[in-house]
């Protein structure tokens, strides 16, 4: 068995929650819903640090105490002190928690008083007026309250692409070990890599399903068999996540690989193409008439209705239809492709590594060059660079870059104040290769004024790169109101440059952001916003969420050598 980080957080925000209702101290409560948000956003797994004996307290966010329960969960899959809890508040109470309009305190009066213990029963009170009966429960919070139920399961359950991996991993390389299986493959979201999943598509080659169906429920992972056929079976894994697993002969694995690929857009408008040609595609196979005429490969498949490839990442039917078919495919950008990273953060303020362990690793990623972006001091960051410590810090660099093999690019990440100026004079703003500008503060301004503030920031000609341009954070926080459009086309008039933030909790912009501004001719960055050596690993998502927005590698600024990326640096 093992334990992924997505059953960590998990249990470790399940754990929260419950304390939370119970009225536990808050101090103890936020450092469970902190560890479990450093955990998820983790590139590794905790899994391993375990088996190597490594100390989980030298994770940031991470106590004796904390370590410990982690250590407990990975050894034995079980949380005792969880089940303390849950004896006396049930576990379900966890999700209410997670509506909108529902807090600790409201959700223990719902149990205490009418014992709701589902969204059933929640919405069954609100229907039936029971709800009325409980302090503080009136028609607007009421409305709220059904307003966010409709909200959860929008976005209840999905998982962060980075949290599948290493779960995908382990399950493939499990099912590969079945003698009777000779391919098997994630397809799904997964395979479009979404940067978030809502199950997992198994897809495997074998001649005798249901000997592949009876390995696959042995799985050890598994919590729950859901349904158990001949050729496929549906089963939720101990992380919580569902996985449906299908059985084709070798024939079909084309057509079932494009089927369950999806998206179901993209399905619906290749079907429609066939029909054109007068063929039938379905997950068997290309038919004309009765006869099968493709479905082996996917490729094949393209191509007998008149399409080249296409790359499971555009499969949205977005224009990749079209474009497949007058050979305008994007020639998508790759992790290879990626030379240096612009935003990196040490341990002069809030990061884990020093500016020479940074560099180091990024150097063994083969990279030519790395900006060191460390926040620079104002309100939101107290312990940012000074004007003293940032002068001391470049020269640090320039001692570095005498002896490393990388080039280490002075930078700072800078704040754009409220009224659009940038929180450094430009006096010092000179003395840096480039800068990384975002909005750390005063996210509810409205969308005229947020906009306008930016636009003010990138008329500093010192402004380069707008980092995490939407300020959001999946399933956490809404992105500020911003006339994206706007942005994009001043960015493009002025020179400045958009990042894709490869953060796994921020990844903006979006896909369709990132093709919008490709569209517009604004030039982007791919950054990981690193805190810590292993973070550098992130631009993997990120390369795969431009890949989504059909960036090429023209389209982004850090696959250009050095020299080629000064001249773009410099607007001034
Ligand atoms: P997810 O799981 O919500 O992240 O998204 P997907 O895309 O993995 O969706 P899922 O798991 O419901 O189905 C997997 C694929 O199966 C989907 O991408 C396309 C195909 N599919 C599912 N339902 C339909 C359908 O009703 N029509 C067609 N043409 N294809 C479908
Ligand atoms: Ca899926
Ligand atoms: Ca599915
Ligand atoms: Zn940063």
């Amino acid at each position: 068995m093992r334990v992924h980080n997505a059953e960590i957080v998990n249990t470790l925000n399940r754990l929260a929650d419950l304390l939370e209702i119970d009225g536990e101290n808050p101090f103890k409560i936020r450092a469970y819903r902190n560890a479990s948000r450093v955990i998820g956003g983790m590139s590794h797994e905790v899994s391993d640090w375990v088996d190597e004996g490594k100390d989980l307290t030298d994770i940031p966010g991470i106590g004796k105490s904390i370590a410990e329960k982690i250590t407990t969960i990975v050894k034995t899959g079980k949380l005792p002190y969880l089940k303390d809890v849950e004896s006396h508040t049930p576990a379900v109470l966890s999700k209410l928690m997670r509506i909108d309009g529902l807090g600790p305190k409201r959700v223990q009066l719902l149990h205490e008083k009418l014992h709701i213990r589902s969204i059933k029963d929640l919405k069954q009170a609100i229907s039936s007026g029971k709800i009325y009966e409980l302090a503080g429960f009136g028609e607007k919070v009421a409305k709220r309250i059904q307003e966010g139920i409709k909200h959860l399961t929008e976005y209840e359950s999905r998982y962060a692409l980075n949290e599948a991996v290493p779960i995908v991993q382990t399950l493939l390389s499990y099912l590969k070990q079945c003698p009777r299986v000779t391919e098997v493959e994630c397809e799904g979201s997964f395979r479009r890599r979404k940067e978030t999943v809502g199950d997992l598509d198994i897809l495997a080659i074998a001649v005798d399903g249901k000997s592949v169906i009876d390995y696959f429920i042995q799985y050890d992972e598994i919590k729950e068999v859901i349904s158990q056929g001949k050729t496929r079976s549906t089963v939720r894994l101990r992380s919580g996540i569902q996985v449906d697993l299908r059985v084709v002969p070798a024939q079909a694995f084309g057509s079932a690989q494009l089927y369950f690929t999806g998206s179901k857009a993209h399905n619906i408008a290749i079907r429609k193409i066939a029909l054109q040609h007068n063929l039938k595609i379905n997950e068997y196979g290309v038919f004309d008439g009765n006869e099968r005429v493709a479905g082996r490969t996917e490729d094949e498949i393209y191509r007998k209705i008149g399409l080249s490839y296409i790359e499971p990442e555009l499969r949205e039917d977005r224009g990749e239809i079209e474009a497949a078919r007058d050979n305008q495919l994007p020639k998508l950008i790759t992790l290879q492709n990626i030379r240096g990273d612009l935003h990196s953060h040490t341990d002069a303020t809030d990061g884990n590594n020093t500016l020479a362990e940074m560099a180091k690793a990024a150097a063994s990623k083969g990279y030519e060059y790395l900006a060191i972006t460390d926040h620079t001091q104002h309100l939101t960051m107290v312990h940012g660079l000074d004007k003293k410590r940032l002068l001391q810090q470049i020269k640090k660099i320039d001692r570095l870059n005498e002896q490393l093999n990388i080039v280490i690019l002075k930078s700072a990440e800078i704040d754009i104040l409220e009224d659009g100026s940038l929180d450094l004079p430009n006096e010092l703003l000179k003395e840096l290769d480039l800068t990384v500008c975002s909005v750390h503060s005063k996210f509810h301004l409205s969308q005229a004024k947020q906009t306008e503030r930016i636009l003010r920031a990138m008329d500093n000609p010192y402004f380069n790169i707008l980092a995490h341009p939407t300020g959001r954070l999946i399933n956490r926080r809404e992105a500020y109101q911003v006339d994206m459009e706007n942005v994009m086309r001043a960015a493009a008039m002025r020179g400045c440059v958009l990042e894709l933030n490869a953060q796994p909790e921020r990844m903006d912009l979006s896909d369709v952001q990132c093709k919008m501004a490709k569209d517009m001719g604004v030039k982007l960055v791919i950054s990981t916003d690193a805190h810590e050596v292993s973070q550098f690993d992130w631009m993997q998502f990120g390369v795969y969420q431009g890949r989504r927005g059909w960036l090429e590698a023209s389209d982004v600024i850090n696959t250009l050598s050095l020299s080629q990326l000064q001249k773009v640096l410099k607007r001034r």
